[in-house]
């Protein structure tokens, strides 16, 4: 069987444009730890890519997609996608992914390239954080033997990091929270909810941490050190929580160092990575040299190829036996749906023939926030949508679903308005 490759697998990056609606995913870690090569690998943006520290200076910024089983399979039909990309079955849903600099200990009072970059974290509700398993670099991202440093090491000083770079933000202003609180009779909880906002910190975040740690009747002056950082630290938690990378799993001393992962790591996500894989899979794929669809846990070979180059991609497919896959697409898709809990929903304007107003077929996926409604959705179109919007006909039970009722995951819908 002659299959087009091309067709079938190269995707568009060019057809989607971000915007401000898009979720971001942050990526994170000390130099060296593969940071770019899981950002070039999911978005195929050319980027710098080195075996040294500090190979990134500017934040790289670009597309990647999470995945879901399209519904176009299910129902047996052929789809024209507009905002997203369908392979095979597989529909790949934009996300903005924001590659910053590695951060070293300490980055917090300016060591390294400091944390100012982190100001690049501030709209990303979820971070990925990319660690060396194969433990062949040092705490500042220096090549060693690999085996010889300890990677779970690295997970709690990033956190401590990231926490110490929020905590300066809240304490550069806390003389003012006690004034405002304790003077001008403002609620603690609406005068840290202005300050984090930016930071893309949620009030019912906020109101949660003062709750969970009994804060929100203490006044703030007699709050000191130690209570303001508990209260970064269960802010950060929630509000930037980590997916952890175990990256470099093709390396044979980071088998061992991920199980200790995954073992001692409790409470937290832990998927193996091999991102220098996904980089080779998907410029093999964009090049037809093979039918890879990103995520997967195998491809197939379709173009003519070396003998060499056959020879490294069976050491990638072995990897991928190993680890069920390159990990990269899995690391995102857990970010977005299993940590931030993010729904997909097809909105369409015909919910018999599930066309849009032009006649394609399940044109576009919105990713969703957890819990969002129908006005949600309206309003994630459009402005104009949203104020007219009066209630959606879900497409397959064709019932009707309140403004205000929540969605499911992988519903197709169609909004009704007024004229
Ligand atoms: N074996 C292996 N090497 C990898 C993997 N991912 C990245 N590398 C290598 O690790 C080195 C550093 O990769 P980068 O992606 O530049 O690392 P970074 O985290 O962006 O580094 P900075 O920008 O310096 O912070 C390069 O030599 C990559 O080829 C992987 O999955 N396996
Ligand atoms: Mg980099």
């Amino acid at each position: 069987m002659i299959i087009n490759s091309k067709a079938l697998i190269k995707p568009k990056p060019y057809l989607i444009v971000l915007t401000q609606t898009h979720v971001q995913v942050g990526i994170v870690g000390k130099p060296n730890a593969g940071k770019s090569t899981f950002f070039a690998a999911s978005t195929l943006i050319d980027v710098k890519i080195a075996p040294y520290p500090f190979t990134t200076i500017e934040p790289n910024v670009g597309v990647g997609y999470v995945t879901i089983p399209c519904v176009c399979r299910d129902l047996g039909v052929k789809d024209n996608p507009r905002n997203s990309i369908c392979m095979d079955g597989t529909r790949l849903i934009p996300v903005e992914l924001i590659d910053v600099a590695g951060l070293v200990p300490g980055a917090w009072q300016g060591r390294g390239l400091g944390n100012q970059f982190l100001d690049h974290l501030r709209r990303a509700p979820v971070l990925i954080h990319v660690v060396d398993a194969s433990g062949g670099t040092d705490e500042e991202g220096r090549i060693v033997k690999p085996g010889t440093h300890d990677p779970l090491l690295d997970v709690k000083f990033l956190e401590n990091e990231v926490d110490m770079w929020m905590l300066q933000i809240v304490k550069k202003e806390w003389d003012k929270v006690v004034r405002q609180v304790e003077y001008s009779k403002q609620k603690i909880e609406d005068v840290l909810y202005s300050m984090l906002s930016g930071l893309g910190i949620t009030r019912a975040i906020i109101e949660e941490a003062l709750t969970q740690l009994s804060l929100i009747n203490k006044q703030p002056h007699l709050w000191g050190e130690e209570a303001i950082m508990g209260l970064v630290k269960y802010i950060r938690s929630i509000g930037k929580p980590m997916v952890i990378a175990a990256n470099k799993a093709d390396i044979p001393e980071a088998e061992d160092n991920i199980k200790r992962m995954i073992n001692e790591l409790k409470g937290y996500r832990v998927i193996p990575t091999s991102a220098d894989a996904e980089l080779a899979l998907r410029r093999a794929a964009n090049k037809g040299l093979i039918k890879y669809i990103p995520g997967d846990q195998d491809f197939t070979i379709v173009g003519n190829l070396m003998p060499e180059q056959v020879k490294a991609l069976e050491r990638i497919r072995s990897i991928m036996r190993k680890w069920g896959g390159t990990g990269v697409v899995k690391a995102l898709n857990t970010a977005v749906f299993d940590v931030l809990g993010m729904i997909a929903v097809y909105p369409v304007a015909d919910e018999k023939r599930l066309t849009d107003t032009e006649g394609r077929v399940l044109p576009d996926v919105y990713l969703l926030p957890r819990n969002a409604t129908v006005l949600d959705l309206a309003s994630a179109i459009h402005s104009d949508i949203a104020k007219r919007a009066m209630f959606a006909v879900d497409a397959l039970s064709g019932r009707r679903i309140g403004l205000n009722e929540r969605l499911q995951h992988r519903s197709i819908v169609r909004i009704v308005t007024t004229r």
